[in-house]
């Protein structure tokens, strides 16, 4: 397959009609196909953070592989950690279709000038951590995915199919441990309580800034990559999430919540946005933490790489020496 290579692209008006008329009449661009630069990059930019999100995504819970309360609960968390690996592996792949090597991105990414969701860089302090984190962060990215799993580019779209399936088996079993620690005894509650309360609204930050503060969102909604805007699927989540709680008897963090008869949407208090952009630029509680683990864990997988590059060439060798045979 030959990636769509940015030389190859002539910003010429005509053919930006062109695609633009393809995207309105709901078809799928594909890799080989002629695309404009700025979707191109735009898709660049959006995926690589997507997918450094889902391995950075995996440390905070990562960090209670060893100390779940049981062997199917160890289970099911190993099982979901193993998940979010294979998405970012995928979503890397999708974005080498652009035209990118995802060397390249990692590199971005270690030496922190990329970015990636602000939700991760804060701690598991408790085990009910771990339940909140699967009800509300892959709550939250199942909100935002599902739309994206409609996106004008192929092989995002349909990354974001499969990836969905796993997310929703992995918010299940958030909410689950989030059901029965509420149901359990009253130091269980508080701390199911506690959890809810410290990543609320940094779940709610998950779908980025306002609509009015997203410079990104018009050009993303007019090229059918974004189906929804920031504040519309921020709101969808909460929606569906106020009834969650209520299911479970846990209180959102929020004085201001409060159900709007006319919209039928539940309305909440203000966000944080300075503490939002503090923990995107790179202060939140955890952010050096994060990217000294994925630098410790890129520079001990060097002999894995350098192993497979050797398998490699050996195995080329051999055939190149059957092909001459
Ligand atoms: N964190 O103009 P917009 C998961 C940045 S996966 C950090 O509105 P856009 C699974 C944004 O990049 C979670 N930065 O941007 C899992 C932009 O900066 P730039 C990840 C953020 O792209 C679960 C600037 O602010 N999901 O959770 C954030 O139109 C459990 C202005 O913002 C995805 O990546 C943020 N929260 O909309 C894994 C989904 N929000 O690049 C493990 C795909 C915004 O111009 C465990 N991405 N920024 O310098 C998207 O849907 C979009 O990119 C948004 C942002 C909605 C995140």
């Amino acid at each position: 397959m030959t990636p769509n290579k940015p030389e190859t692209n002539t910003e010429d008006p005509a053919r930006i009609a062109g695609f633009e008329a393809r995207i309105a009449a709901g078809e799928t661009i594909e890799p080989k196909d002629w695309m404009p630069e700025r979707y191109r990059r735009q898709l660049v930019r959006m995926m690589s953070q997507h997918a450094h999100s889902e391995v950075v995504g995996m440390l905070p819970e990562g960090n209670w592989i060893t100390r779940a309360p049981t062997l199917r609960r160890k289970m099911s968390l190993l099982a979901k950690v193993q998940d979010e690996a294979g998405h970012g592996l995928y979503i890397y792949c999708g974005t080498e279709t652009l035209g990118v090597d995802r060397h390249e991105l990692i590199q971005q990414l270690l030496n922190g000038t990329a970015k990636y969701s602000s939700i991760f860089n804060y701690p598991t302090l408790s085990w009910a951590d771990i339940g909140a984190i699967g009800w509300l962060v892959d709550g939250a990215a199942i909100v935002n995915q599902t739309m994206l799993a409609k996106a004008s580019y192929g092989p995002y779209a349909r990354a974001m199919v499969r990836i969905c399936k796993e997310e929703n088996f992995h918010k299940r079993q958030g909410y689950e441990i989030m059901a029965t620690l509420s149901a359990g005894t009253p130091a269980q509650k508080r701390m199911a309580q506690d959890a809810l309360d410290r990543w609320w609204w940094p779940s709610l930050m998950m779908f980025g800034p306002h609509d009015t503060d997203s410079p990104n969102s018009d050009e993303l909604l007019r090229w059918g990559v974004k189906r929804k805007s920031n504040d519309e699927l921020r709101q969808r989540f909460i929606n569906l999430t106020v009834a969650q709680a209520k299911a479970i008897d846990l209180v959102i963090p929020d004085p201001q919540l409060a159900f709007d008869e006319k919209t039928q949407n539940w309305l909440i208090g203000p966000i944080d946005w300075d503490e939002f952009w503090r923990v995107v630029r790179g202060n939140g509680p955890c952010n050096q933490e994060r990217l000294a683990a994925r630098r410790q864990a890129h520079d001990d997988g060097e002999w894995v790489r350098v192993a497979a590059a050797a398998y490699a060439a050996k195995q080329a060798r051999a055939e190149s020496t059957s092909e001459a045979a």
